[in-house]
């Protein structure tokens, strides 16, 4: 029996050893509520508070570290992470509800992440600068930030948590990581690799439980000098509040309602194409997920056809089925929520094109039909993160409407543009309020080694991911000295 089958029971992982919870909490098969993935372990504040201090007590040792054994250690979790990755993936999809194919690719990407920061581990950098002042020589060193508490989402429970605690531990520091409620097996299962990867005790703690008690405890905590949370805007807003007041360092990723702007000049089949897989692929839940499709009036009615025929035929069911293309939604809330959308747009006169119905599958589970309304921009469903498979279509005029209606939100992630005219890209490049564009490619789908991070309500602190990392993940020292 592989992880992908099993019923796993995980526990904590605190100062090395593995213990069990206060309470317990279960999570389910999003694609077949009858099957429990795992009874884990809930941690309370104490319990929680010992993690913290566990973590406090290996940072003399692991901060000083040689990088050729922070490198080692990345390396064999990245190694072990690409090698079961079929195993793992079918664990995720069985527990998140992505398709087996998008699971395998998180966690081969997971693994490439720890492979790539156990090269990063080599190349820690500083500068040698000659002072304004006569026989003094300047340097400027990196040092680890010191223990960082890690709060993660439930939509990547692989690839978030490696994009976090890969490079904290590059850098020297040592680290207490909450996976989501949703998906503790994911977060137990990558904890376990950790744990065989030659880490000091303490290095690495895994705390599973709620964002009420274990979440709170680590943005309270005088130890804790640094938070990396993704999440939603409105506890990442909290966060920000709570973890300042005590001038802990934080870094935030939350919503997105990212555009995908289609000219009348753009190859129409790789538009529609872009379109579906950022905005349904992973049941459209991704911040990076283009919900507001934005469509040059002269190509407006034969995209929404292509894409709709495209939606009448895309394959919902179980995740792990072959030939699924879209998975379940999370969970009951969540697909509550979107549902609410789908009655939101209609009761405020958006045009329904397709979708948004709950399916019955031969298993029970949380599915609906992909969704697509033709929207104003001061729809809430043009304007609101939804988190799931629904999607709008906005008219422009022409490309100065388009980019102007793509740049009217709160957020700013990421945006794309469909277009042959490379005036036009270059343009919307510059022009686009965002930390990531497109061209010709969908909104989500990320490479790994380049940062991540967007600007407005989409983001706050430092970027994450490839080299930029170290930002947040290390503090600069300047030394003078007399030469
Ligand atoms: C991707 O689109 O490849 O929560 C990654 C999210 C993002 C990750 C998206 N932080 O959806």
């Amino acid at each position: 029996m592989k992880l992908g089958d099993l019923q796993l029971s995980p526990r904590h992982l605190i100062n090395g050893r593995w213990e069990i919870g206060t309470t317990t909490g279960i999570s389910t098969n999003p694609s077949d509520t009858r099957e429990v993935v795992a009874e884990y372990a809930r941690a309370d504040r104490n319990q929680t508070e010992l993690a913290v201090r566990a973590a406090a007590d290996a940072l003399p040792t692991w901060s000083q570290s040689t990088p050729q054994r922070r490198a080692d250690v990345l390396d064999m979790i990245g190694s072990e992470l690409l090698a079961r990755k079929d195993e793992l993936g079918a664990l995720l999809a069985r527990e998140e509800g992505k398709t087996l194919p998008e699971g395998i690719a998180e966690v081969a990407r997971s693994g490439q992440i720890f492979k790539f920061f156990a090269g990063e581990a080599l190349r820690i950098q500083g500068e040698l600068l000659a002072s304004v002042r006569q026989g003094v020589q300047v340097d400027v060193t990196r040092e680890p930030v010191g223990v960082v508490g890690i709060i993660a989402p439930w939509n990547f429970p692989f690839a978030i948590p490696a994009w976090k605690i890969a490079p904290a531990l590059a850098y020297g520091n040592t680290v207490v990581f909450k996976p989501a409620e949703l998906v503790p097996a994911c977060g137990w299962a990558l904890a376990e690799i950790i744990s065989r990867s030659g880490l000091p005790a303490g290095a690495f703690n895994l705390v599973m439980g709620s964002g009420r008690e274990v979440g709170q405890t680590l943005v309270d905590h005088p130890l804790v000098n640094a938070l990396s949370f993704t999440g939603s805007v409105s506890t990442g807003d909290r966060i920000l509040r709570a973890a300042s007041a005590r001038r802990a360092k934080v870094q935030l990723e939350m919503g997105g309602k990212n555009p995908l702007i289609v000219l009348a000049d753009a190859d129409l089949d790789q538009a529609v194409d872009c379109a579906l897989q950022g905005s349904y692929f992973s049941t459209g839940q991704r911040c990076t997920a283009s919900s507001r499709l934005i469509v040059e009036a002269e190509v407006h009615d034969a995209f929404v056809a292509r894409l709709r025929n495209r939606l009448a035929s895309l394959k919902v069911g179980h995740a792990l089925e072959r030939g699924t293309e879209m998975g379940p939604v999370v969970d009951d809330n969540q697909l509550a929520q979107n549902l609410d959308y789908i009655d939101i747009a209609r009761n405020e006169g958006a045009e329904h094109v397709w979708g948004g119905e709950r399916l019955e599958r031969p298993t029970p589970g949380h599915y609906m039909s992909p969704a697509l309304f033709l929207a104003r921009p001061e729809h809430r469903v043009a304007r609101e993160e939804i988190f799931g498979p629904v999607a709008c279509v906005l008219r422009a005029d022409d490309y100065e409407h388009a980019l102007a209606l793509a740049n009217d939100t709160p957020f700013g992630l990421c945006a794309g543009i469909c277009t042959t005219s490379l005036k036009r890209a270059m343009h919307f490049k510059r022009h686009a309020a965002v930390g990531m564009t497109m061209v010709n490619l969908p909104t989500a789908g990320v490479d790994f080694h380049v940062p991540f991070g967007g600007r407005k309500e989409s983001s706050y602190g430092a970027r994450e991911q490839g080299r930029y990392a170290a930002e947040f993940y290390t503090t600069v020292k300047t030394g003078y000295m007399l030469a």
